[in-house]
């Protein structure tokens, strides 16, 4: 697929869920090496930068969107002519993508263990990393249950039921605002990550940390599941994640809206879950809990401190 075309995608959520972006975003530069007619390898190079910052620009809060571009980019690192650029850069691109499928496998796998048979979970959104756990119990043959919310404004609980459903699995759907109500039926909360900092917070689907909160109160388990590359590298350095603000339209028409002068509609997509609300995070090197982050950016990532500093720099203000 074309670069404009997969950024679009994922602007306006077509493409969405933090890992599924990173892919595509991995796919497009890999077609866009292969279909890019550059004279040399400065002008290969500048093109792929091009392309690169337009993917990294299209939705700024999952961190696993930069680090998969840096990632294939960093492919470029080394070539000396626009052919060796080429074949490294598409083959990164592969090797990105089969990786995050397979770290996708092993979540399931980890995250099953941690599930009992029995089980009620309440999961928040739609996170391919935390359902996996959940269907990987299920096949496992545990008897499981699933609180699911709706997630408003963009309704990815209706794709979370749809997939629990075929799985076979039980599950309730509830709305937002009926976590506290329900929670002290539940025994475990398993959600995704779009990023998760050096301090070990989660950032995910806006009203996670009221769960993760209302969770605590109540003494059940919180797990993330999230692979290596959702880990913020930047935020070693002291830089924020930003969190996305998406159109007021989403939560309320803009006919509606516009009647309203006196009203601001607020969008944010994302919060910011402290550590102290996570009991583990599930990842594929393994389960660990949320302060052991920054061994994760340092072994998994493969960042030097000095490359923060230079590597992108079209994605430098996105600290708040
Ligand atoms: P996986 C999603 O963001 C949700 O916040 C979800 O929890 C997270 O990405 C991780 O999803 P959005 O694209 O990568 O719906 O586990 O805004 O699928």
């Amino acid at each position: 697929m074309f670069v404009t075309e997969t950024a679009e995608k994922i602007k306006s959520m077509e493409i969405r869920g933090a890992g599924r972006i990173a892919r595509a975003a991995a796919e497009a530069l890999r077609d866009h090496a292969l279909a890019v007619k550059a004279q040399n390898n400065t002008a290969f190079r500048q093109d792929m930068e091009r392309a690169a910052a337009e993917l990294v620009a299209t939705r700024p809060t999952a961190v696993s969107l930069p680090n998969a571009v840096h990632f294939v980019m960093a492919g470029l690192g080394a070539a000396k002519t626009t052919e060796e650029a080429q074949v490294s850069v598409i083959r990164r691109a592969e090797e990105f993508i089969n990786s995050s499928r397979h770290a996708v496998e092993k979540i399931a796998e980890f995250g099953a263990r941690h599930i009992r048979d029995g089980d009620v979970i309440l999961t928040h959104c739609n996170s391919e990393a935390a359902l996996g756990c959940m269907i990987e119990a299920h096949r496992q043959g545990k008897e499981i249950e699933v609180f699911a919310t709706e997630v408003r404004p963009r309704n990815q609980g209706h794709i979370t039921i749809r997939t629990l459903n075929d799985a076979g699995i039980r599950t309730n759907f509830i709305v937002d605002s009926a976590v506290r109500s329900f929670i002290n039926d539940v025994d475990l909360v398993i959600v995704g990550a779009d990023a998760v900092t050096v301090n070990g917070a989660v950032v995910n689907k806006i009203g996670t940390s009221q769960v993760a909160h209302t969770a605590s109160e109540a003494r059940v388990n919180v797990i993330v599941a999230a692979e290596t590359y959702k880990f913020a590298p930047r935020t070693v350095v002291g830089e924020l994640i930003q969190i996305e603000e998406r159109p007021p339209g989403e939560v309320l028409a803009d006919e509606i809206a516009k009647t309203l002068p006196h009203v601001t509609v607020r969008n944010p997509a994302f919060d910011v879950t402290p550590a102290e609300f996570i009991d583990l995070i599930v990842t594929e090197q393994g389960a660990i809990p949320p302060q052991m982050a920054y061994v994760i950016i340092r072994e998994y990532l493969g960042w030097e401190i000095g490359e923060f500093h230079t590597a992108f720099d079209m994605n430098a203000n996105n600290g708040e």
